[in-house]
């Protein structure tokens, strides 16, 4: 499929989904959000591909859904809008596979949001990230008042909520909206190598991980609980949970097949 939006590159067994609006700072439209979500599920669908990688082009992640295009809106379709990219982000959440957000520059508001369901987040030292929405008179509508509070607390997501003051990269990874920060020329390097190392496990076993946290974080720790003993025993059903451990106790490193 070809796209007009956005760049998605196949690395191997990676996945590159890069937005590449640069002179409007990657911002979210209605075309590219609808983009996005045919290269999510163009990636699920290809079984050669393990991990996923978004970043953008240019000197932004994404500076935000698109604001010329939402000041034309009514309620009814900022409504149909917002549901657009709740869509798109519950489809990378809920995808058996890993995301892991290059955050190249801005993350704001919706690139905000994306960064929060991606699994794994690295920032370049110079990006800025946050949730400026109220300085338009609006909050975030593609999950910010949910996922927010959920990585970094309640009150520190309602800071940033209320002031819609824009953090530095180190700021985001003291409180976890960021799990490491890189020179930029590195970024990309860095992500890679991330995912290098997560598709070189058993993939069944990082799709049912990553499932058993998003679910069992929704529910009480018993509920929990519950989730991961069911999760943990289809584990055993694969040929991955075998071969891991005869290759443990043969001392050699396993060759996962995803099966
Ligand atoms: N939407 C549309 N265009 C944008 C956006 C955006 N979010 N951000 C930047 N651009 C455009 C600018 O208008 C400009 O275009 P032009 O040259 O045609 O005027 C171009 O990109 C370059 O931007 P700047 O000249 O402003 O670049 P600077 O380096 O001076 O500033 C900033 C960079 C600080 C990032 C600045 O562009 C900015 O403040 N952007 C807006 C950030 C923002 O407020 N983001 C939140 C948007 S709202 C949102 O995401 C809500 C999501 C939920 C929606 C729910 C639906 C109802």
């Amino acid at each position: 499929m070809s796209y007009v939006n956005i760049l998605v590159e196949k690395k191997v067994n990676i996945g590159v989904i890069k937005i590449n609006r640069p002179k409007y700072l990657n911002a979210l439209n209605r075309d590219t959000i609808i983009e996005l979500t045919k290269a999510v599920e163009e990636l699920e669908k290809d079984k050669n591909i393990k991990v996923v990688l978004i970043t953008g082009e240019g000197k932004a992640f994404i500076a935000g859904a698109d604001i010329k295009q939402m000041n034309e809106m009514n309620p009814s379709e900022a409504k149909k809008f917002a549901e657009m990219g709740h869509k798109l982000l519950m489809k990378i959440e809920k995808s058996r596979l890993p995301f892991i957000a290059a955050i190249n520059g801005y993350a704001l508001g919706g690139g905000c949001e994306v960064l929060m369901a991606c699994d794994i987040a690295i920032a370049c030292a110079s990006a800025k990230i946050g949730q400026p929405e109220i300085n338009l008179g609006i909050h975030p509508g593609f999950g910010g008042t949910q996922r927010l509070p959920r990585i970094v607390g309640r009150s520190t997501a309602k800071y940033l909520l209320f002031t819609g003051e824009i953090i530095k990269a180190d700021k985001a990874l003291e409180m976890g909206l960021v799990d490491e920060v890189v020179e930029a020329d590195k970024l990309i390097e860095r992500c890679l190598e991330i995912a290098k190392t997560i598709s070189s496990k058993g993939p069944v076993a990082v799709s049912l991980c990553k499932q058993a946290v998003n679910q069992g974080i929704e529910l009480d720790l018993i509920r929990g609980e519950n989730y991961e003993v069911e999760v943990f025993a289809e584990t055993f059903a694969t040929y991955d949970q075998k071969e891991g451990m005869k290759a443990f106790t043969e001392k050699r490193e396993a060759r996962f097949e995803g099966r």
